[in-house]
């Protein structure tokens, strides 16, 4: 009898030492993913600065007068982007009625001149001189293959520039230049007199998007 309970407890013995020995003889190894994620950058500059930026400020022009120039518009973000001219707004002031001026039935309060000086704008890779377009009348623009995606008319037409298209490719890091010419077409007459004193002021807003060819 002492012999039976003697074998019993050895059973017990072994069948504990092997349940203790299965949870530590073999070999393991646990390992860890870890991943993260970050959202990217779109930030657009107009000539290095944020907000609405001031660019030209003309006075003192008059039928024949021309001038050039370039908007810079940088991508300072970290994803490529396209921009484009999503709209404009024009507004014309009629800045008191000269003698001239009243000799044209002139309405008060609004100005003429946006509806007497033309604009072109395009975009364009680069700000060199070169590219400067020239202009002879309202009616000789033609646009080069390199010159895609531009508005020329007058300057109150810029109210439809949404409908023109003018976008361009902007990757991260880079700056793409908007090349604007304004002329008063000097039509040797004096019905531009009802412009005399006007002043116009024109906003054009850009929208820089995401691309989606990363
Ligand atoms: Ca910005
Ligand atoms: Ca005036
Ligand atoms: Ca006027």
């Amino acid at each position: 009898m002492k012999r039976r309970i003697f074998l019993s407890l050895m059973v017990i013995a072994i069948a504990a030492a092997l349940v203790a020995g299965a949870t530590t003889a073999y070999f393991a190894d646990v390992e860890s993913a870890t991943g993260t994620l970050t959202a990217g950058t779109l930030d657009l500059k107009v000539n290095d600065k944020n907000g609405n930026v001031g660019t030209f400020n003309l006075d003192n022009i008059f039928p024949g007068y021309e001038s050039d120039g370039y908007i810079k518009l940088s991508n300072v973000g970290t994803l490529n982007g396209i921009v484009k001219i999503t709209g404009a707004t024009v507004t014309n002031y009629e800045n008191g009625i000269n003698e001239p001026e009243s000799a044209y039935d002139d309405t008060p309060n609004e100005g003429e001149l946006g509806d007497r000086v033309h604009i072109l704008l395009y975009f364009t890779s680069d700000n060199a001189a070169s590219t400067s377009t020239a202009l002879e009348s309202p009616d000789d623009f033609e646009l080069s293959a390199s010159h895609a995606g531009s508005y020329f008319g007058k300057i109150n037409g810029l109210t439809n520039i949404s409908n023109w298209n003018l976008s361009k490719d902007l990757n991260a890091g880079k700056s793409v230049y908007l090349y604007y010419k304004i002329k008063w077409f000097d039509q040797k007459n004096t019905s531009d007199n009802i412009a005399q004193t006007d002043k116009c002021s024109v906003t054009l807003n850009f929208n820089l998007y995401q691309s989606n060819n990363d």
